[in-house]
Parts: structure tokens; sequence; C-alpha cells
């Protein structure tokens, strides 16, 4: 084993189960710091912070606030997209998409102990990210979902099952994933659900937590 997978072996023990979106356009009662706090409570290992609209220094405090309360927590933090905000705020890791920077230039920039995540949403785009430094994918969307404009086309739980051989990277499904599709997509092959709608809309959001986190806890 190299001196790398050493160094990165403790953060790859928590690339599963649920993995929180946390974007502030997604929330309407509460705020993004609320709302990772009350992932930390119940038990939620890993939280990404996305922000596409605000400044960066408006991105910079809130993402300094959600990396105190996840490190708290002893919550991986990830920032979308942007390797720059990664960095700044000491995160675990960045969440590349298909369009962001590529893995190999990110890689340079972060260095070797920080998470990769990519989004895939097709065999083909797993295929090629075997073989790039990444340390998990996002697949989907799975289900239809009204959270992300203009999305890759809906893959289904066969989708997902179809690419599982493709990888032995961690896998965490998104896209409209409600609490009842959680097993189903266990058993079809991922190894987490990457949720923003069903937690962040939530009328009862500790609820939805429960609910989310339950097969996960069955299963271990
Ligand atoms: N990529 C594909 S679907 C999606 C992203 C970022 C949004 C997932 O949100 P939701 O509300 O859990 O469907
Ligand atoms: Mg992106």
């Amino acid at each position: 084993m190299t001196s790398l997978q050493t160094s990165r072996l403790p953060r790859h023990s928590h690339l599963n189960g649920l993995y929180l979106i946390a974007d502030e356009r997604w929330t309407s009662s509460c705020s993004l710091p609320e709302v990772v706090q009350e992932a930390g409570r119940v038990g939620v290992k890993l939280v990404q912070y996305r922000n596409k609209t605000g400044s960066m220094q408006q991105a910079h405090a809130v993402g300094c606030e959600l990396r105190t309360m996840a490190k708290k927590w002893g919550m991986l933090f990830i920032v979308n997209d942007r390797c720059d905000l990664a960095m700044a705020v000491e995160a675990d890791g960045v969440h590349l998409g298909q369009t962001d920077l590529p893995v190999a230039l990110a890689r340079n920039l972060v260095g070797p102990d920080m998470l990769i995540g990519l989004s895939t949403h097709n065999a083909e785009q797993v295929q090629a990210a075997t073989n790039e430094d990444v340390d998990y994918l996002g697949f989907g969307p799975i289900f239809p979902t009204d959270t992300k404009l203009n999305h890759d086309p809906v893959v289904g739980l066969q989708g997902l099952k179809d690419i599982r051989a493709l990888t032995s990277l961690p896998i965490f499904a998104i896209g409209g994933i409600v609490p009842e599709s959680v097993s189903q997509l266990c058993q079809a092959g991922a190894n987490g659900v990457a949720v923003a709608s069903g937690i962040l809309a939530a009328s009862d959001r500790p609820q939805a937590f429960k609910q989310f986190l339950a097969p996960f806890h069955l299963s271990t």
C-alpha cells in the first residue's frame, strides 16, 4: 500500500450512507447552518456545501461556518464545484461535475489528501472515471427531480444496476430520492444516497433525517 492510500483510508471509511446536499436555494424554513447542525446531531457523516449563486466572500463565510460545524460532529465536509473555495475553507473534499475543472487538474491543485467526488450520468462517464484519481462517484439523476434544472436524462434503478459492475468506487445515487427508495438503491449497488430536497424541503426535517438514515442502520 502506498503512503497516499494510507493517508486516505480514514476518509474513505465515511463514503457511504446519507450524503446531505446543502444548498440554501432549496431551504425554506431554516438556514444552512441550522440544517447542518441537525444533520450532525442525528449522525449524518457526509455533507456537501453547494453555492452556485453567492459571491465568493459570502460562500467563504458560510463555508467556514459549516466547516467548523462539520468538524465538531465528525462529518466529512465537501465543497461543490470549486477547488479554490474547498482549499480556502480547508474542506475534506471537492465535488466536481462533468464541466468543472478536469479531475487531474483539480488533483494537482488540492493535493493528494483531499477527497475528490465526480458527478456521472451514464456508463461512459463512469467508465472514464475509473481511470481518474477520484474517491467516489455521484450517479444520476436516478429519478425525476425538480431540484436541478436541465439535468441529464433520468437513469432509473436499472441504470444504477448497469453501471455498478464498472467500478469499485463508492457510488452515491442522486436525484429525486425519497426514504422509501433507499433500500432498493442500496440493493442495486449504491453505497449511499445524496439528497437535497427530500431533507431541505421536508416539512418535518427531524423525521426526514430519521427515515433516510434508518435503512443504513438496518443494514449495518
Ligand atoms: N444532480 C443530479 S440531481 C441533483 C443533482 C445535484 C439534485 C438532487 O436533488 P434532489 O432534491 O435530492 O432531487
Ligand atoms: Mg459542479
